[in-house]
């Protein structure tokens, strides 16, 4: 353990404890009453950086939680998961790198990667990177030096399924760059951008110590994924998702080579911030990518091997403790640093609380007497059992609510809907089809669960929050299932 005693280095109290094998770990609060700090990264200058959605940078002393904005963008367009994304302070040259969604005069909405000029407490000299189409979700981003000095950014398809694969377009990659903007002469394709495609949405970006880059990325009703980001390499969105496990899945890979994500998640946890850890200050979590979570609201501790290119086991921490944790950044002690997101467009129960959002450090300490002790690790969830309250719990709950009553301009009130109480035959079709009539956000097909499955959670939904229609049978849903060809 650290001989440094935390309570010499940061002013502000340790609160809670986790014990883990090799040490206590002390969680304090640094930062309160932020407004979805999206990106927190450790400044060259012992300082954490830190974006808001809303178009502001900031800088905080991890030390004394002193505060100071160093930059407002009024251009950006905040709205959902919109705004002030992603951003890399450059290790060495005087460069910031920011990314965020702004409407052009026909209110089109552009994404815009954008490099500053670092001075002491100012960005200035803006000067635009890229600029490239948006929508009013799938937007990414991260962005990131690398090892080699070139600026990676990862990019979403914009709601443009058809993007992501595609060479000429910017959507659904992750991009290089050298740092002055230009295309660098050992990318794949000479002139462009594209490192790597067939990206949905990245949520997350990370270098190992030996070079490797891992990426979170949002699936649609299933297979949240984890990959190892290689040269060239294609991820197949949307095509496949997750592994290439379904027939139809199987028959595309034979045609077209792609590269399996590290790990897939379903039910999906929504990932996203991710930093590598190799710290001896912890040692329990050396050599993990430590991944935030949205809709898990937690910290996922995944291990590697010793290539850094394989996930070995994973360990899931702090589960609702938080809310909702959007980022992720290691201090050059070891310390790390978590950055909440319940101030956002779609916070979870019992969130945001009055000092959220909130910038935590986890930093050893030596003793937790005194302190609260927070549960230990749980193991990664099981897929849920044939029952309908656990499958909408899993499958539902993160767009129609714990509630049943959706959000409003967004995801429907499945109470007192009567496509919920009427024909079996309409809602099932729903389930087993999807249904996309508005241009935003659309309802995904489940026909990936079973027969019995789909039954549970359709009679769960006819009979939960005053809905009193009556039960479907599995029998219903295989009538209803495309023949098989
Ligand atoms: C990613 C978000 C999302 C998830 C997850 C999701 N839905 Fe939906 N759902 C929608 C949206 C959006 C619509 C409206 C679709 C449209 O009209 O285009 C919708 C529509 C519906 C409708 C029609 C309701 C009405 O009154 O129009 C039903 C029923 C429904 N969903 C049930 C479910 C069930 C059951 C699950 C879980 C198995 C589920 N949904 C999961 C987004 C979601
Ligand atoms: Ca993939
Ligand atoms: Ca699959």
């Amino acid at each position: 353990m650290s001989c440094n005693e935390p309570a010499n280095r940061f002013s502000q109290p340790v609160t809670a404890a986790l014990e883990l094998d090799s040490g206590i770990i002390g969680i304090s609060t640094v930062a309160e009453g932020l407004n979805v700090p999206w990106e927190i990264c450790w400044g060259p200058d012992g300082h954490i950086w830190f974006t808001e959605q809303s178009g502001t940078v900031s800088k905080i002393d991890p030390a004394t939680g002193k505060k100071k904005q160093v930059l407002s963008i009024p251009e950006v367009y905040r709205q959902r998961s919109l705004g002030l994304l992603g951003m890399t302070v450059h290790p060495t040259e005087p460069f910031v790198y920011l990314d965020y969604t702004t409407r052009k005069a026909d209110s089109s909405i552009v994404s815009r990667l954008v490099r500053y000029n670092r001075g002491n407490d100012t960005l200035t000299d803006p000067k635009i990177l890229l600029e490239f189409p948006g929508n009013t979700g799938h937007n990414g981003s991260r962005v990131l030096v690398g090892p080699d000095g070139k600026v990676y950014f990862s990019t979403g398809d914009a709601a443009h399924d058809e993007f992501a694969g595609d060479t000429a377009s910017l959507n659904g990659k992750v991009l290089r760059l050298n740092a002055d903007g230009s295309v660098p002469a050992d990318n794949p394709y000479p002139g462009n951008y594209m490192w790597s495609r067939g990206h949905r949405n990245i949520q997350g970006l990370a270098f190992t110590d030996n070079g490797q880059l891992f990426a979170s990325e949002h699936g649609d009703a299933t297979d949240d994924e984890l990959n190892l980001i290689q040269k060239a390499a294609y991820y197949a969105w949307p095509h496949i998702e997750g592994f290439a496990d379904r027939a139809d899945e199987k028959a595309y890979a034979d045609s077209f080579p792609f590269n399996p994500p590290a790990k897939a998640w379903t039910p999906t946890i929504a990932p996203a911030g991710i930093s590598y850890y190799n710290h001896t200050a912890i040692p329990d979590w050396q050599n993990t990518i430590l991944l935030g979570t949205l809709k898990g609201a937690s910290l996922h501790v995944l291990q590697l091997n010793d290539a850094r290119d394989s996930v070995m086991g994973e360990k899931i921490y702090f589960t609702q403790q938080f809310g909702r944790i959007r980022d992720i950044c290691v201090s050059t002690e070891g310390d790390i640093y978590l950055a909440t997101s319940n101030r956002d467009w779609n916070p979870g129960k019992g969130f945001p609380i009055p000092a959220d959002d909130r910038i935590i450090r986890l930093s050893p300490i030596k003793e937790s007497k005194g302190l609260t002790i927070l549960p230990g690790p749980a193991a990664a969830p099981v897929s849920p059992v044939a029952k309908g309250p656990a499958i909408y719990k899993s499958y539902c709950e993160a767009c129609h609510k714990a509630d049943g009553k959706g959000v409003a301009g967004s995801f429907p009130a499945l109470a007192q809907s009567k496509i919920v109480t009427g024909k079996p035959e309409a809602l099932l079709n729903i389930l087993l089809n999807g249904s996309k009539s508005s241009a935003t956000e659309h309802m995904p097909a489940f026909s990936f669960l079973s027969d019995e499955d789909i039954a549970a959670v359709a009679t769960h939904i006819r009979s939960a929050w005053g809905n009193t229609a009556d039960s479907i049978s599995a029998t219903a849903v295989q009538a209803l299932r495309k023949p098989a060809k």
